[in-house]
């Protein structure tokens, strides 16, 4: 071996669960926020609600009898799972994570815990679960699911609403014992493989709480991921906060992020820019993380079309630059003042967000490279490399910068002195 070839760090949870395999190649999945939060778009009887689209009952206070008439409502016929999951296809995106159960309890699937689902109480009357997990099976999409283990709003047992159920004589292990946990049941041994369950809100769930939950999900498909915020420290990899990009975290971590500033639909039009959200991969990429990048679709079921427009930006971007994203891992580059670094076995990639003045791309000094060449749709420029003996400066002159972001593939990279 080389001795100045540069090593990269193993992940430390490398021992974990075999899974984590498919998660880390992955690097870039679809968060699908969907129920009946969409009906009444951030808007209650004319008020807007103050935050986040899905939280509409609970932040208006809304009776739970009041807000599960909107199942009557829920009528999307028109929704064709295939069209949504080709668009994460399209988008570039190697997973899907749809919200079975949110805080508010309703239920996308045909679930025999309760009636308030798109399959009984809704008109619909469809399992939501069942055709989106075909349609990704059917596209080599990874499918996992979204459910809210502490939170139901519409559940007397369950946290998250003091307005309708007194906290004090609520069972919450009733709850996790007697309906979480067949609920789980059902979503694990009636879809299929699911990838990952994807919890949240660990506040108030003891460690042995969340502990069980992580066995019962392995116990029923042991290659199925379990995310960090079961709570207490436990789960397959690690999490963010929502919309978060931590600096250095160790080990496989992933950052659910927004399209615009809600998960439910509302009539916020503020979507992140393809060029924002290849930032945001390209940032998480390069401290190995992954992007969940959220599509909150309409009561009809339909993504915007504003947003879909730079969904399949991204798409694009991926097609031509996808090999510095896709099963690569932390980059070898830190605190570059112009973007960030990915690397696979073979290449070191620069993703370049700040084009240099004067048309120089100047590499860390201790440094030197082979040979360096652009990612385009047509395969690739060849770029002149400068000052092979450390200090490397990639000459940019007249070459144009990609309209997303730039991805320079350098071959050769190592380090001729210690930095
Ligand atoms: O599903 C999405 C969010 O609904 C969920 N996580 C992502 C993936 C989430 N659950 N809780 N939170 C996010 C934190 C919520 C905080 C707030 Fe509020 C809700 C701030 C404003 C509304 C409750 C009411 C806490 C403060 C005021």
């Amino acid at each position: 071996p080389d001795a100045g070839q540069i090593t990269f760090a193993q992940d430390p949870q490398s021992q974990g669960n075999p899974a984590l395999r498919w998660f880390r190649e992955a690097r870039f999945g679809m968060f699908v926020h969907w129920g009946l939060y969409a009906i009444p778009a951030g808007y209650w009887n004319g008020k807007p609600t103050p935050h986040m689209g899905e939280w509409i009952m609970h932040d208006l206070k809304i009776p739970a009898e009041e807000y599960k008439q909107l199942a009557a409502s829920f009528d999307p016929r028109e929704f064709d799972a295939n069209q949504l999951v080709d668009l994460a296809v399209r988008a570039g995106q190697r997973y899907l994570v749809l919200t079975a159960k949110h805080h508010d309890g309703f239920c996308l699937w045909d679930t025999e815990l309760t009636t308030f689902s798109s399959a009984v109480d809704a008109p619909l009357g469809r399992d939501i679960v069942g055709e989106i997990s075909q349609a990704c099976r059917d596209r080599g999409i990874k499918f996992g699911l979204y459910y809210s283990q502490t939170q139901d709003w519409t559940h007397p047992d369950a946290a998250g609403n003091d307005w309708d159920f007194d906290p004090e004589t609520q069972d919450f292990e009733g709850y996790l014992q007697g309906y979480v946990k067949p609920q789980l049941t059902e979503l694990l041994t009636g879809y299929g493989e699911i990838a990952l369950i994807w919890f949240d809100t660990p506040q108030g769930i003891t460690a042995e709480q969340s502990r069980d939950l992580v066995e019962h999900v392995h116990m029923l498909q042991p290659y199925c991921l379990v995310n960090g915020r079961v709570g207490n420290g436990l789960g397959d990899y690690g999490q963010t906060r929502d919309n978060e990009m931590p600096d250095e975290p160790a080990g496989d971590w992933e950052t659910p992020i927004t399209g615009n500033g809600t998960w439910g639909f509302t009539d916020n039009t503020e979507w992140k820019s393809a060029h924002e959200i290849s930032v945001t991969i390209a940032k998480a990429v390069s401290r190995g993380g992954n992007v969940l990048l959220n599509v909150g679709p309409d009561s009809r079921g339909a993504v915007p079309s504003a947003q879909v427009v730079e969904l399949e930006a991204i798409g694009d971007w991926l097609q031509r630059c996808g090999a510095s994203i896709y099963g690569t891992h932390r980059g070898p580059f830190r605190a570059l003042d112009w973007g960030w670094s990915t690397a696979s076995s073979d290449h070191v990639y620069l993703l370049v967000e700040n084009w240099p003045a004067h048309g120089e791309l100047v590499l860390p000094a201790n440094v030197s490279v082979e040979s360096a060449r652009l990612l385009t749709d047509a395969g690739g420029t060849s770029l002149e490399v400068r000052g092979a003996q450390g200090g490397a400066v990639v000459d940019l002159n007249g070459v144009e910068a990609d309209a997303v972001l730039s991805v320079i593939e350098l071959t050769g990279a190592r380090e001729v002195a210690p930095l």
